[in-house]
């Protein structure tokens, strides 16, 4: 526990006891980071925003470190998190409850947004406040409120998204004290991205379909701060990184002005769109800058999905050589890859292995379609009756999703583990690694790091060795792996095709992630049943035209400019038509056979 505290208390004699807890769903925490444990920067952005004039003692309670029944005592009770965390944050209030029965709770963060699209706001209910949209320019009206015993409705909601201009350095005494116990830091830098894909709900939320960025000197000023504390990992969260390339370059160009003049180094990672293999000047500087793992939603190497989905940025390019280009600069691009668009078929599974080798990605861990409430796709379902009521219909988990797919059932199942056991296989593995160390053995744009990068080894087996949990789940995954002497041979065959390309700067950090991906998807999936899926599809009877409901088109009332919404509406419209008019087709052609 930590905090900050002072004597001009607005409550008689001392100031107002405020708690925030981070509670994350433990299973959850353990196993979808493998054990690296990630900072929650929501409790150390509001608490910035917290006057520090000691009317407010300020707390972080991180359910994985501390316990609930240890913490100080409590007047506000601050929550948040993520639409998996419903269970353990309704229970975490519950404890603190018990202890504090006259304590006042709220919650924020994205569940509140998401639960409130889905129109289930109600299961929040065991707060006495719920919170909708950005804290910073509310959170000390909240808490002054509830100091002066001032009345706050149930459900306070802030439509507006914060100006990022007014960003302040996060709560030093707070993090000071805390940042050991994660990995690296997190530190967020910009919101919203300006694309449009149908089942993305950050663009839809409020004022989010375009950037908010963070000065370039703040974000200098924060990195200089953690690295003084010895951090040497950094997420730089946002949405789209490269959503203004403008911004995106001042950013990089203070950040190697600041690493020359500090000598600093620090290993970085964050997410972005494909646009970047359009800005070589951006890629180079990025490496210089000390950027090595880069997230990018690739989604589908099949252009129909992504014309769907309306992911037009990447469905519009040679994807493959798009990713090969941007790898080339010896970035390791972690891609999100989704099986279950409408547009998906049998064999989305073999274009995807073929889309992954051939791209020479070194990651790929496909995750099913979920609507995520408040977007296109959630309304779309929901007009077509194709929405599920799952305990976790909310998004967040692997197997369970929430609306029934086109593709039948047992087809999806079957294909996608049908991929694994063909992802899983040494020699895939082995020859995605042959490609990856090709391309950057022959690449002119390699720019080697300066620095350790964003995936260190020792930093991380550190974090798992102090979790039982983590140190378990890592057993099972050397025990897994090892059980297939074809697996050991690969890896050792991986091993000497590194140790011979000496010539690539770093090597060996494109073998310790390769390896890792490899055995994260065989610690996830190598035993996977069909029971492990709950998943649904439509029913033999099921109208194809109904894929695009009538209504889909009019009921779009999203808050960005109609001519987005309207972009969007017509890519996917588009495509779906073209799947209404092909299915047809095989309809009339296989009643012709019948007859
Ligand atoms: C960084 C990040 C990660 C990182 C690190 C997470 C961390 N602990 O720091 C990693 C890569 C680990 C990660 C993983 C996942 N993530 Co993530 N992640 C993000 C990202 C990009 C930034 C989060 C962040 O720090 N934002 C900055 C803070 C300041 O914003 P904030 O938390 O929203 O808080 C603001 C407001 O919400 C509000 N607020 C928040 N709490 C409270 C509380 C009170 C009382 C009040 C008044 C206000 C308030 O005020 C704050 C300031 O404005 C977001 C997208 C985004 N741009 O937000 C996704 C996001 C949070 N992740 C998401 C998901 C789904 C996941 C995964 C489940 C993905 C997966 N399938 O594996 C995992 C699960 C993680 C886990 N359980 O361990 C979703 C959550 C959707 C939802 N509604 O459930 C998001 C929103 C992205 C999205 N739209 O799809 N993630
Ligand atoms: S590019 Fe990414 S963040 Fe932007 S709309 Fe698409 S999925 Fe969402």
């Amino acid at each position: 526990m930590v905090g900050q505290s002072g004597a001009n208390s607005i409550l008689p004699g001392r100031a107002l006891r405020c708690l925030f807890v981070h509670a994350p769903d433990p299973l959850y925490a353990n196993t979808q980071n493998y054990g690296a444990l990630f900072m929650p920067v929501w409790a150390y952005t509001l608490a910035s925003h917290v006057p520090a004039d000691g009317r407010f003692e300020l707390q972080l309670c991180d359910t994985r470190f501390d316990s609930l029944e240890q913490t100080m005592a409590v007047d506000v009770a601050l929550f948040s998190g993520i639409n998996q965390d419903h269970n353990s944050l309704i229970q975490a209030e519950a404890t603190l409850r018990r202890r504090f029965p006259n304590m006042v709770s709220i919650i924020g963060g994205p569940i509140c947004w998401s639960f409130n699209q889905a129109g289930d706001i109600d299961k929040l209910a065991a707060f006495d406040h719920i919170f909708i949209g950005d804290g910073e320019p509310e959170i000390a009206l909240l808490l002054e409120h509830i100091a002066t015993g001032r009345p706050l409705e149930k459900v306070i909601c802030n439509a507006k998204r914060f100006n990022m201009a007014e960003a302040r350095a996060v709560n030093r005494a707070l993090l000071d004290s805390t940042i050991d116990r994660y990995y690296g830091a997190v530190l967020e830098v910009s919101r919203g991205c300006p694309f449009l894909c149908e089942f993305c709900d950050i663009r839809i939320l409020p004022d989010n379909n375009r950037p908010h960025n963070k000065a370039a000197d703040l974000i200098v000023a924060e990195m200089d701060h953690l690295c003084r504390l010895g951090v040497r990992q950094v997420l730089f969260a946002c949405d789209n990184f490269i959503g203004d390339p403008r911004w995106a370059e001042q950013v990089l160009d203070a950040l190697i002005a600041w690493q020359q003049e500090s000598g600093f180094r620090p290993g970085l990672y964050t997410w972005l769109t494909i646009n970047l293999y359009r800005h070589p000047r951006l890629m180079e500087k990025m490496r210089q800058a000390g950027f090595d793992l880069l997230f990018i939603g690739i989604e589908s190497f099949s252009e129909n999905s992504l014309l769907e989905t309306a992911k037009v940025q990447n469905a519009s390019i040679e994807l493959i050589e798009a990713i090969r280009e941007v790898q080339s600069y010896g970035f390791i691009i972690v891609a999100g890859l989704i099986f279950g668009f409408d547009s998906d078929d049998e064999t989305c599974f073999d274009t995807t292995l073929n889309g992954l080798r051939d791209s020479a990605l070194l990651s790929g861990d496909p995750s099913l379609l979920t609507a995520l409430p408040g977007t296109p796709l959630y309304r779309r379902m929901m007009l077509a009756g194709r929405l599920r009521q799952v305990r976790y219909g909310l998004g967040g988990f692997k197997y369970q999703t929430n609306f029934k797919y086109l593709m039948p059932q047992d087809h999806l199942i079957d294909g996608y583990r049908h991929f694994i056991k063909r992802y899983n296989q040494g020699s895939y593995q082995y020859s995605r690694l042959v490609a990856y160390m090709d391309l950057v053995g022959k690449s002119k744009n390699f720019v080697p790091l300066n620095q350790g990068g964003y995936g260190e080894i020792g930093r991380f087996l550190t974090m798992v060795l102090r979790n039982r949990g983590a140190v378990l789940l890592m057993g099972r995954r050397a025990l897994k792996f090892s059980a297939r002497p074809a697996n050991i041979f690969y890896a050792l065959l991986g091993l000497l095709l590194v140790a011979r390309h000496y010539g690539i700067s770093g090597r060996f950090s494109y073998f310790q992630f390769w390896l890792f991906a490899w055995s994260n998807s065989i610690l996830k999936y190598q035993d996977i049943t069909q029971d492990d899926f709950d998943l649904e599809s439509v029913s033999a009877d099921f109208d194809i035209r109904d894929v695009m409901p009538v209504d889909y088109e009019k009921s779009a009332n999203e808050p960005i400019p109609a001519n987005k919404t309207n972009a969007q509406l017509r890519a996917t419209g588009q495509q779906l038509r073209a799947l209404i008019k092909r299915a047809s087709l095989i309809d009339a052609r296989s009643g012709q056979g019948k007859a």
